[in-house]
């Protein structure tokens, strides 16, 4: 089969690089994914594809000036698709400097290698409802939200580093004319989602606990902080229609609903029959310096412009999740 596209993605061995890689080879892409040298094998997530004549796998790391530019010149990809970060708030906050050098100053070297050996490739940028903080608006009914609009307060390393990167894509955009655009995803989670992340943390343990892996409790810190959790298939097919246009912009990417992580720990354990009081355990070692409160995205431009809209309620995704984990915790037994 004749492919007509070449697309670079990075952070491949991640969970939206491996859903994204997936979404483009069905699209009859060419698929380069980019992965930083690893002393272990980590292709636990692009297993699957790595037999397929479409897909290839390269070493790369963003923060290196040069390899960037040499793997750009190379390839001269059709789409380029930036996921690779250092993608934990909380680790932020202890490594502030790696978050920068990867999260901002990573994205300055593609954007240079982009602007000066590949011109023509188009450019997404792997932006957060993180970067809106403290920040929101209030619609007519004194509801809250964000959306592309909305001030950005961010509360964390990580959050700046992001809109350092956001708003440098903005300029290469208007002062270049780079087609470049950044997707503000809002949460998004899967079966793949990184264990030390609040959901799969949640789901990985339960199990693990129905598999009798585990007698311990689940400790989780702050329960009252509110998210709008979607599934990371939806996104990444978001993260391909905004490539898809005529011309390029930014936009918000949501479900517009919001939970508590109280919510999905009482939904997921009331999802295997389970009083989540009997397990979980509040551990205020894990609260973070300064927290983001509530998130709530309003994806109007999304649906309007590029016909997206997100397809997974909130107990489906906290049901696939569950399955996944129970699964492989009883054959991993
Ligand atoms: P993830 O699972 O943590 O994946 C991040 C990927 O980046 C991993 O493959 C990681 O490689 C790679 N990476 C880290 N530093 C690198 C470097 N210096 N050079 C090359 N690769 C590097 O994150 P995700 O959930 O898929 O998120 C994808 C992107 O979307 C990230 O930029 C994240 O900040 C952003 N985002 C995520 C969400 C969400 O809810 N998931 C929401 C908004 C925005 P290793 O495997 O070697 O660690
Ligand atoms: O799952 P989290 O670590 O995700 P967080 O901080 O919202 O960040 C994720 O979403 C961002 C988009 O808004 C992305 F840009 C970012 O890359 C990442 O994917 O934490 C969610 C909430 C927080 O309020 C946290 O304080 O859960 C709370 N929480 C409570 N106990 C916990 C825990 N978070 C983690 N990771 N681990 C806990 O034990």
């Amino acid at each position: 089969m004749t492919t007509n596209k070449t697309a670079l993605v990075t952070g491949v061995t991640g969970q939206d690089g491996s859903y994204l890689a997936e979404l483009l080879l069905s699209k009859n892409y060419s698929v380069v994914g980019l992965k930083r040298r690893s002393s272990t094998n980590n292709n636990i997530r692009v297993e699957h594809i790595l037999d397929d004549p479409n897909f290839t796998l390269e070493e790369f790391d963003l923060t290196d000036p040069t390899n960037v530019i040499k793997t750009i010149d190379h390839h001269q990809p059709d789409e380029f698709y930036n996921l690779a970060a250092q993608s934990h708030v909380k680790t932020s906050f202890n490594q502030p400097t790696t978050t920068i050098c990867i999260n901002t100053l990573g994205v300055v070297n593609i954007l240079e290698a982009i602007r000066n050996y590949s011109s023509t490739t188009k450019f997404y940028q792997a932006s957060t409802s993180e970067m809106f903080g403290e920040s929101y608006d209030t619609d007519k009914n004194g509801e809250k939200y964000q959306d592309e609009e909305t001030v950005m307060l961010p509360q964390s390393p990580y959050g700046i580093a992001k809109l350092a990167s956001h708003r440098m894509v903005q300029i290469y955009r208007e002062s270049y004319g780079l087609l470049a655009c950044s997707g503000i995803l809002f949460n998004h989670e899967s079966p793949r989602r990184g264990e030390n992340f609040v959901t799969r943390k949640i789901t990985k343990y339960i199990g693990d606990l129905l598999a009798s892996k585990t007698d311990e409790t689940l400790k989780l810190g702050n329960l009252s902080a509110k998210r709008d959790w979607g599934h990371a298939k939806d996104y990444v097919e978001a993260m391909y229609l905004m490539l898809q246009q005529s011309s390029q912009n930014d936009y918000v990417i949501c479900t517009e609903q919001t939970w508590s992580v109280l919510d999905f720990v009482q939904r997921a354990f009331s999802y295997v029959g389970l009083d989540y009081k009997t397990y979980v355990e509040i551990d205020e070692s894990l609260y973070r310096p300064c927290e983001v409160d509530f998130l709530r995205g309003k994806n109007t431009k999304a649906r309007k412009e590029l016909s997206w809209q997100p397809n997974t309620p909130f107990d489906e995704l906290i049901a696939d999740m569950i399955d996944a984990d129970v699964k492989a915790a009883a054959v991993n037994v």
